[in-house]
């Protein structure tokens, strides 16, 4: 066969190959060890200087034409397979999604956190204070000495007397109370504070957890009069329970730290066999109260002539309860998820007044 018929046949074999591995049989057809091309290339060796110089090139061309002619298809071949499987394959570049967060926020985190927000909107800010607090700031200061019997009334936990400190028992604090004692001996009047926190009292059964949590407000100015106490738990209640037809009743009753000293109920009506707060069929005891006694004013060096306040305390829990209809208050420290999944709130509901605070 001629060089002029086999280049005419290898290009077109070239042209013709429809794959990379058709291409591939062309090319060790060709330029193989036992190709058409090499079988050409090697028969050099045996020519005449004078016949190797005329048909010398001509080989060469042909090996060059064929080699980039091999090289072009290849890179045809290529793009078009690349082209038909970035139209066909797809790859999921997308990570797992995580489960959405299934976390709930504890009731009575939410309830303390509308307390808060109810309350800063009337110019209360947050105080805290410690847990295990000594005798003075829990009792003495608040008009409970050794002797009263308020004391055995609070079952309180007492800490071992090696742990006294300035000759002060410790307790675990049975009432948020001691917070209040230690912003009236550490901040000058006036004095506008909500002190939620948990509390101890050797106590268990279906109605009392040996730790609950109480929220007290204390307000200490010039002027302060019962007046200023019932408008403040009135426009308190209604915010907290959402209906403007709240009513409270006042009834007097008796706590150390407080002179005079009252105790609201809170009017409820019955719809569908269940009590609903608002109106005044029934009633319900919401939160203790009353005028600050002056000698608790007097045991932070106040002078009570001058400086006068109301407090207030109630249970949160209790609060929660009444407004989200949990009826065993055991259930709240429990730690069962599946409780938690039917009461607790979402971390997005953040309490807001203007929301309503509790959406
Ligand atoms: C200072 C002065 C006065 C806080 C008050 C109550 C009435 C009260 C109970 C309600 C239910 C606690 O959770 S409960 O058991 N609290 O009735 N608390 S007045 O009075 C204070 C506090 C601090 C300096």
């Amino acid at each position: 066969m001629d060089i002029e018929t086999l280049q005419t046949e290898l290009m077109a074999a070239i042209d013709s190959a429809g794959t990379l591995e058709a291409l591939e049989a062309v090319r060790v057809s060709a330029l193989g060890k036992q190709g058409s091309v090499s079988a050409l290339l090697k028969t050099m060796g045996g020519m005449s200087p004078e016949e190797r110089q005329t048909q010398g090139p001509i080989i060469n061309g042909l090996r060059e034409s064929i080699t980039s002619a091999l090289a072009a298809k290849k890179a045809e071949l290529e793009t078009a397979d690349l082209n038909r499987r970035l139209a066909t394959e797809r790859v999921d570049m997308t990570l797992p999604a995580p489960d959405a967060p299934r976390g709930t926020i504890h009731p009575v985190s939410q309830v303390m956190d509308e307390l808060a927000e109810i309350f800063a909107d009337m110019g209360f800010a947050v105080a805290e204070g410690p847990e295990i607090e000594d005798d003075w700031h829990n009792f003495t200061a608040l008009n409970i000495p050794e002797t009263h019997p308020a004391r055995a009334m609070h079952d309180t936990f007492y800490f071992p007397d090696e742990m006294a400190r300035d000759g002060q028992k410790m307790v675990l604090r049975t009432h948020t109370s001691p917070v209040q004692i230690r912003t009236m001996t550490s901040q000058e009047p006036p004095i506008r504070i909500i002190a939620p926190g948990r509390v101890y009292r050797s106590d268990s059964d279906a109605t009392h957890t040996p730790m609950f949590h109480q929220i007290e407000g204390l307000v200490i100015d010039k002027g302060i009069h019962l007046g200023h106490l019932k408008w403040t738990l009135e426009t308190f209640l209604k915010a907290y329970f959402e209906r403007e037809d709240v009513v409270l009743r006042l009834r007097p009753s008796y706590f150390p730290f407080t002179e005079p000293s009252v105790e609201v109920d809170v009017g409820y009506s019955v719809i569908n066999g269940k009590r609903v707060i608002g109106g005044s069929e029934g009633w319900m005891e919401v939160l203790g109260s009353g005028m600050v006694h002056r000698k608790v004013i007097e045991a932070c060096g106040l002078d009570p002539d001058v400086w006068q306040g109301f407090a207030f305390g109630t249970g949160v829990d209790r609060l929660a309860m009444l407004k989200y209809g949990m009826d065993d208050l055991r259930a709240f420290f429990d730690g069962d998820n599946r409780w938690l999944q039917h009461y607790g709130f979402n971390a997005l509901d953040v309490p807001t007044l203007s929301g309503g605070v509790g959406v």
